[in-house]
């Protein structure tokens, strides 16, 4: 077994931020880990600065680690299993942009941003038709069913060939997702977004079995891209749930990943205007000097006059995408999972909702499946995955189940910036958004056999 001596590794490194004059301090524990790190991944023939090898998105099954459970050979039935219709009270339009085909490799740079979704929906509702399903109506249903927020298309593509290929639900969770962690959807999701306030990405992620609800997440994981992939490996390869920060990256490692640079030119420039704006927005509160007008380092003042202040999000909704999958099989077996870069200049050692079972999402096979996105900080509070999946069992329409999980959190955080989807055991499915200025409506994604491909829909917002 490797053991390195994490003191006698220590050493300045190359922070991500280096090229910036204004680079604040790290801790020396954290130089340590990272020399500890690059130790034990070139001691381990691992390509400590490689780029990220991901070759599932050839054939949706492989991986760049080498010890993958294989999926099944024998393709899954895609038959409904239940035809079942619940009365719900969201509008939902489904779109089917035409020229759809089906995904021959899109990587960085293909059509899965789901703000480019967004965008380029409006574009191609004029050139298409859309269906729009009456107020007191709710989905088809029918198994299986993958969804997913945003409109993520790959992600949702890659998804579903998973499981036409006979892989499972938590390779179809863990594939869609890792997806959106290569197309750095939004850039919210994967390397190089949301730099933290020294100007470094990390990544949490979960994926949850609805099964057996195992849980493995990451959270605050550094220099390792495919954070639902590691999340993954907590569930195969230990009996934790949650790993953390650079340890989290250690264990990566030791199982194989990359250790990697996640900083880019993109994410630079974002650290970069931030500083220049005098460190706008940040996450500080009741601190000297005053946060909302100069960067840190900050302080308690002598005397705290602490003030909640209203939850009115000063995100922005922007740099919030999180994708979230609820994936159901044949069988009615659900995964879910979550992967996300997080809030934008958070205070390092921020974790959000997004690795936190039953908040960033939540699985029981005996009910059905919810992921969320938005401000995390807000929603975590109120297990809104998990909210949503109780409801469900206890009969509730999935759109009804989302939107019940929305209006309790409007009643302590009406400004909250966040969507939920949910589907249950049959197939049926919903969402449900906050809507507050800017955010009116919530675009996210279905697969099903009832429809001809993967497909954008949309809910207003309650
Ligand atoms: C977070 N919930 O870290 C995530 C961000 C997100 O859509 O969902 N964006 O707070």
């Amino acid at each position: 077994m490797l053991q390195v001596d994490l003191i006698s590794l220590g050493g300045d490194y190359p922070h991500p931020t280096a090229m910036l004059a204004a680079q604040p301090p790290h801790t020396t524990t954290a130089q340590l880990l990272h020399s500890a790190l690059l130790a034990i991944s070139s001691a381990a023939g691992g390509p400590a600065q490689a780029g990220w090898i991901f070759p599932c998105h050839d054939t949706g099954l492989q991986s760049s680690t080498p010890d993958r459970a294989q999926p099944r050979a024998r393709p899954r039935s895609h038959r409904p299993r239940a035809a079942q219709s619940r009365p719900g009270r969201a509008r939902l339009r489904r779109q089917k942009p035409p020229g759809w085909r089906r995904p021959s490799g899109a990587g960085p740079g293909g059509d899965g941003g789901g703000r480019d979704g967004g965008r380029h929906w409006v574009v191609v509702a004029l050139f298409s038709f859309a269906v729009l399903t009456p107020a007191g109506a709710a989905s088809a249903a029918a198994l299986p069913v993958v969804i997913n927020t945003w409109a993520f298309r790959t992600a949702a593509e890659t998804a579903w060939r998973v499981l036409e290929l006979g892989g499972s639900e938590l390779d179809a969770v863990e594939r869609g997702c890792g997806q959106c962690e290569i197309d750095q959807c939004d850039g919210s999701v994967g390397y190089g977004g949301s730099p933290d306030e020294s100007g470094e990405t990390t990544l949490d992620a979960m994926i949850m079995d609805g099964n057996t609800m195992e849980v493995g997440a990451v959270a605050d994981l550094r220099r390792v891209k495919n954070a639902i992939g590691v999340a993954r490996k907590v569930i195969e390869y230990t009996k934790h749930t949650l790993l953390v920060g650079e340890s989290a990256s250690l264990f990566a490692v030791r199982m194989g990943f990359p250790y990697e640079d996640l900083t880019t030119q993109k994410s630079l420039s974002l650290y970069s205007e931030w500083l220049n704006q005098s460190c706008q927005p940040n996450y500080w509160k009741n601190v000297v000097p005053d946060s909302s007008k100069s960067c840190g380092p900050y302080k308690r003042p002598e005397e705290v006059t602490y003030k909640e202040e209203q939850t009115s999000s000063k995100r922005s909704i922007r740099n919030h995408d999180t994708i979230g999958m609820v994936v159901i099989g044949v069988s009615g077996t659900v995964a879910s999972g979550t992967s996300t870069n997080g809030a934008i200049h958070k205070i390092p050692g921020r974790v959000g909702d997004s690795p936190i079972a039953g908040a960033g999402s939540y699985a029981d096979s005996t009910a059905g499946g919810a992921a969320a996105t938005g401000d995390g900080d807000i929603m975590m509070r109120f297990l809104p995955s998990y909210q949503a999946v109780e409801y469900m069992r206890m009969g509730t329409d999935p759109t009804v189940a989302c939107q019940k999980v929305i209006s309790r959190i409007q009643k302590y955080a009406p400004k909250f910036f966040g969507a939920i989807i949910c589907a249950n055991t049959t197939g049926s499915y919903g969402a449900a958004c906050n809507k507050i200025p800017g955010f009116t409506q919530f675009h996210f994604m279905v697969s099903s056999p009832l429809l001809s491909r993967p497909t954008e829909q949309v809910v207003d917002c309650i």
